[in-house]
């Protein structure tokens, strides 16, 4: 346990991302271990993790086959140049990622995290057209209430409005799919919600309005979690996926917290039984331990680029860092601790409990809506007048001081712990959850 290493005594240095810079230097919450399904704090704590980590530790903390994965690998080829050079870890990784993809996936573009695969399906999509001498289909469709990570192309096909509004003109033609949220229609709804699936018929107006022959393709995240947890309405996903294909538009699904067991398959396509064109991927696919992405394709997708003289590059687009081999070393290490513990299977059996827990918390005071799917839950709290997202902080601070992790956005409380929690784990998660809830002004 690395319990002897000191708290800095100096914070300024360090811009964190995402964080009220300011309140966490005069009270900083630091974590210094890390072990299944607990962090241990700077102060000796051990901190239930309701959220692994930031929806990435699938399989819980400091797995043993993924350090020593890690360890073996950084001592044996630390680094290999990812253009016109190979590793067979690489390889392996992809082979085995194809292994649980959906049929008819079948290849694998490597990136280092889910918001560099966003902007490279992006640039695919419209690559693909212009491959196949559609150059026309330019324009990108996401939808509001989105999160597709924070570089341009996902900014701007994203829908969270803070995370646009700071940073200029984005990309153009770029157009937006109304969200799902129907709190009037659906709340309190446990697993997926009834009403909405009419919502994707909204792609129909965005069609008739710029004509398909400009379209690339629509992105949507199939459950979308850093807004707060939408779920997808029965049926929803199936139209978009028949509108897209009537009018030879790509579907990608950013499947970056939906990815490797979230909702007990191995991914979001096969939950749904809705097959994308693309899907972005990254957080779960190392256990969140090296940073890694990848975006996975059909072969048709893939196909459309292997044309030409064979000595050319088919593709200018990639990372340095690229199937780096200690990331795929740990990404195989963390695919077959999946499957050695049945972790996929283990949340979709778990599901209904984790359900039932959360569904528990109505009636508390200030709660609004409660929303479920697979191992996700959200709480949506009621706002402070005047004071938006200040009960939700509030209650993340209060629930960090009795030891759980939980996270918020807006007013509203996310949690996806890791998929090994076991049902006593739930109940201290939800049980003390209420806790704080009852005591929450
Ligand atoms: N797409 C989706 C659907 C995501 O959820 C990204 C892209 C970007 O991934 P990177 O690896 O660039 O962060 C994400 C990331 C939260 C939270 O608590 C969610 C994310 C990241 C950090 C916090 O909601 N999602
Ligand atoms: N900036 C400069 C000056 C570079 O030389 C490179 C890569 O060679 C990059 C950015 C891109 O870095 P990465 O490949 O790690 O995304």
């Amino acid at each position: 346990m690395a319990l002897d290493r000191k708290a800095p005594n100096d914070l300024n240095a360090f811009w964190m991302p995402f964080t009220a810079n300011r309140q966490f230097k005069k009270n900083p919450r630091m974590f210094v271990g890390a072990k299944d399904m607990h962090y241990t704090t700077s102060d000796g704590r051990q901190v239930l993790d309701g959220t692994a980590g930031l929806w990435c530790c699938n399989a819980g903390h400091c797995r043993p086959k993924i350090t020593e994965a890690i360890q073996r690998q950084a001592a044996e080829l630390d680094y290999a140049p990812a253009f016109q050079m190979g590793h067979p870890v690489a390889f392996e990784l992809a082979n085995r990622i194809i292994e649980i993809a959906p049929n008819g996936i079948e290849h694998v573009f490597y990136t280092n995290s889910g918001s560099e695969s966003v902007e490279t399906a992006l640039k695919l999509a419209i690559a693909y057209h212009r491959a196949r001498g559609e150059g026309t289909r330019t324009r990108l469709i996401g939808r509001e209430r989105g999160y597709h990570g924070v570089n341009f192309g996902g900014i701007s096909v994203g829908g969270i409005v803070n995370n646009r509004r700071m940073f200029g003109s984005l990309l153009g033609g770029v157009d937006h799919l109304p969200h799902t949220h129907l709190p009037g229609q659906n709340a309190w709804t446990r697993g997926m919600p009834e009403h909405g699936a009419n919502l994707a018929d909204e792609l129909e107006r965005i069609v008739a309005l710029h004509g398909a022959e400009t379209i690339a393709a629509v992105i949507v995240e199939p459950v979308a979690g850093s807004t707060g947890v939408l779920i997808p309405p029965k049926g929803y996903l199936q139209r978009l996926r028949e509108i897209t294909r009537k009018h030879g538009i790509l579907l990608i699904f950013d499947e970056v917290i939906t990815g490797f067991g979230r909702l007990g398959a191995p991914f979001a396509a096969q939950y749904f039984d809705v097959l994308p064109d693309m899907m972005t991927t990254a957080k779960g696919l190392t256990n969140g331990v090296i940073p890694m992405g990848a975006v996975l394709t059909t072969g048709a997708v893939h196909d459309a680029f292997m044309q030409g003289p064979e000595h050319v590059i088919e593709l200018f687009h990639g990372y340095t860092y690229s199937g780096n081999p200690i990331a795929s070393a740990a990404g195989i290490a963390t695919l077959e601790t999946y499957k050695e513990e049945g972790l996929f299977e283990r949340a979709a059996e778990i599901a209904p409990y984790w359900e039932d827990a959360l569904h528990s918390l109505k009636g508390l005071p200030h709660v609004i809506d409660i929303r479920n799917l697979g191992l996700i839950g959200a709480v949506e709290l009621d706002p402070i007048a005047g004071e938006p997202t200040k009960r939700a902080f509030n209650a993340f601070l209060s629930a960090y001081d009795r030891n759980i992790l939980i996270r918020t956005t807006g007013d509203i409380i996310a949690m996806s712990p890791p998929l090994m929690i076991s049902k006593a784990q739930i109940d201290t998660l939800i049980g003390t959850l209420a806790d704080v809830l009852k005591k929450l002004d």
